[in-house]
């Protein structure tokens, strides 16, 4: 068997989704992500300049040894790009394979560990009585996990993960007016005297079974980190994500040693060279690598296993950032994945993604099931593919009051 073709699809509706499309002489295609916010043109370029040259007339059934071709072959190993541009080949060949297989792509994994995988949204609000609206929303929709960010008083400009209006699929992140990012103003001190207490109002409104996850997004030093976890204690929540930047490996020490509150990590991690230590110190209570930053299904599910010798469980980012094929792949590792904990969940259900990327994954009570349909479950419809393109954008980058730059 031998891949005969392969091809880039660059755009989507709102998104800048890198979809990769590998085809064989035996007419099964695959296909993989590698989309990475604000740097898309540049997995797509690894791909087509690369990895597709290299791939023609390979057999696509040796999903390892293409894995290892493309990781020890580029002798400068890892970093996002690179991760990402592989995953995107390794989660299109790992589609083939379970399609050859006539298989869900989860019993290729080990099958089903649990029928539906609990997943959170993204409530958001201007203020905190806007965040209660969102919140509200979210749980009649039957969602038992949220994660809760909102604007706070005084604060010179907007926060993170703060978005106008309500529903899914709010675009608050990317900024598609070019790649010039804005500004944004962080104020430490306003937030560590304001989010505690928004947490707990938030707690006192909802009861106490809803589960409340707030993300810290890189803003705080090690010793802030420690005395914002322990004044969020009593507030029991579900996790605390990203309280300091996460490239430094031994920032929670202190927070470890003052508070119990669940934490959670990953997201921009694109190895597991990148939080070994985290998950075997057991700092961390949940990993929330992406399958498509962190090198595919070959390369995470290594991850999740030493995360489960350790006993930390998963949370894999799904950002609105990220494409249906990551989220159906992710899909499956959670319904497989011993130590699954929740999934983030934001991207399916506009009509116009259904079209581009056709499924039968869905979502109910709160719960996302996984498509008993031969590999990832997720197909591409490339005349839908033909009316979108690649538009510039970028993230913001924070400052601080006086002008340092920190970490958005
Ligand atoms: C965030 C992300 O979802 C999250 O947890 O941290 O939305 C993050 O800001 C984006 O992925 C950046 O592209
Ligand atoms: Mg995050």
């Amino acid at each position: 068997m031998k891949i005969t073709d392969a091809k880039v699809f660059l755009g989507g509706p709102g998104k800048n989704y890198v979809t990769l499309k590998i085809m064989t002489d035996q007419g099964v295609y695959g296909l993989g992500d590698a989309t990475i916010n604000g740097r898309e043109t540049l997995t797509a370029a690894y791909l087509t300049d690369y990895l597709i040259p290299n791939l023609i007339g390979k057999d696509p059934r040796n999903t390892e040894d293409i894995w290892q071709f493309f990781y020890r072959g580029a002798y400068f190993r890892r970093g996002p790009l690179a991760m990402t541009a592989f995953a995107a080949v390794d989660i299109a060949l790992w589609d083939i394979k379970a399609k050859l297989a006539g298989m869900p792509l989860y019993q290729l994994l080990g099958g089903k560990s649990r029928e539906g995988a609990l997943v959170y949204a993204h409530a958001t609000g201007s203020d905190l009585e806007d965040l209660m609206d969102s919140i509200a929303y979210y749980v009649e929709q039957g969602y038992k996990a949220v994660r809760v960010q909102c604007g706070m008083p005084g604060m010179p400009s907007a926060s993170y993960g703060v978005a106008e209006g309500k529903g899914q699929n709010r675009n608050y992140i990317t900024d598609f007016s070019g790649i010039i990012p804005k500004e944004e103003i962080w104020d430490t001190d306003r937030y560590m005297r304001f989010m505690p207490g928004a947490l707990a109002e938030i707690r006192d409104r909802f009861g106490p079974d809803l589960k409340i996850l707030h993300d810290v997004h890189h803003r705080l030093l090690p010793r802030e980190a420690a005395e914002f976890a322990k004044a969020v204690e009593p507030v029991r929540l579900y996790w605390l994500e990203d309280p300091t930047p996460a490239d430094d490996q031994d920032a929670l020490k202190l927070l470890r040693q003052h508070s119990t509150v669940p934490i959670a990590i990953g997201e921009v991690f694109n190895s597991i060279w990148d939080c070994n230590k985290l998950i075997e110190n057991e700092m961390i209570d949940f990993i929330r690598v992406a399958v498509t930053h962190a090198g595919g299904i070959t390369h995470t599910r290594r991850i999740v296993d030493l995360a489960g010798m350790h006993n930390v469980r998963t949370g894999f980012h799904g950002a609105p950032s990220h494409s249906p094929i990551c989220m159906a792949a992710q899909a499956h590792l959670n319904a497989w994945a011993p130590n699954f904990g929740i999934q983030e969940y934001l991207v399916l259900g506009t009509p116009e993604c259904d079209a581009l990327f056709p499924s039968e994954h869905f979502l109910r009570d709160g719960f996302f099931h996984v498509s008993d349909a031969p590999g990832l479950g997720v197909d591409f419809d490339e005349t839908e593919a033909a009316r979108y393109s690649y538009s510039p954008g970028s993230l913001p980058v924070a400052r601080l009051t006086d002008g340092t730059l920190w970490n958005y």
